[in-house]
């Protein structure tokens, strides 16, 4: 089973879309292994978005993702990278797809409601960033027979 991070963006919190957003990853099948409701400190922030420094977007988004408050969560689930990826719908609204997140529900790049890692890898450092190992709890979900 893998491990993905998602961040419900302080859009999302403000528009009131936690619940909807969430819903999303939960009927798909998709286990909360954590999940925090916190405002990001400058310094989590450029640890998460290190990979941006430098581009000419990565001083709005550290701005726009410590203005507000976000929920971190840990998916877990089988391929949860991708599968939420998929949820979420590409970066830019005018080219995700309809029934995805950003797809139904938003309409600018800069404010996209979700973020999720984009490989195993990430995912791993992500969650660190967020979580002690002791923040995410193990258990089994009582439908997991018929989730596959
Ligand atoms: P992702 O969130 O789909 O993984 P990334 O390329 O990792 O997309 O970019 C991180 C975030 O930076 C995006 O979700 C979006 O909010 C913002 N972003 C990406 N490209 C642009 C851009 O060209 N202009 C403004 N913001 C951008
Ligand atoms: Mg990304």
């Amino acid at each position: 089973m893998e491990r993905t991070l998602v961040l419900i963006k302080p859009d999302g919190v403000q528009r009131q879309l936690v619940g909807e957003i969430l819903s999303r990853f939960e009927r798909k099948g998709l286990k909360i292994a954590g999940m925090k409701f916190i405002k990001m400190s400058q310094d989590l922030a450029e640890r998460h978005y290190a990979v941006h420094k430098g581009k000419s977007f990565y001083n709005d988004l550290v701005s726009f993702i410590t203005s507000g408050p976000v929920v971190a969560m840990v998916l877990e689930g089988r391929m949860a990278v991708k599968q939420t990826r998929n949820l979420m719908g590409a970066t830019r609204p005018e080219e995700s797809t309809p029934g995805s997140v950003r797809g139904d529900l938003a309409i600018f790049t800069g404010q996209n409601l979700v973020h999720g890692s984009d490989s195993d890898e990430n995912a791993r450092a992500e969650i660190a960033n967020f979580f002690n190992e002791g923040e995410l709890v193990s258990y089994e979900l009582a439908n997991k027979d018929w989730i596959g």
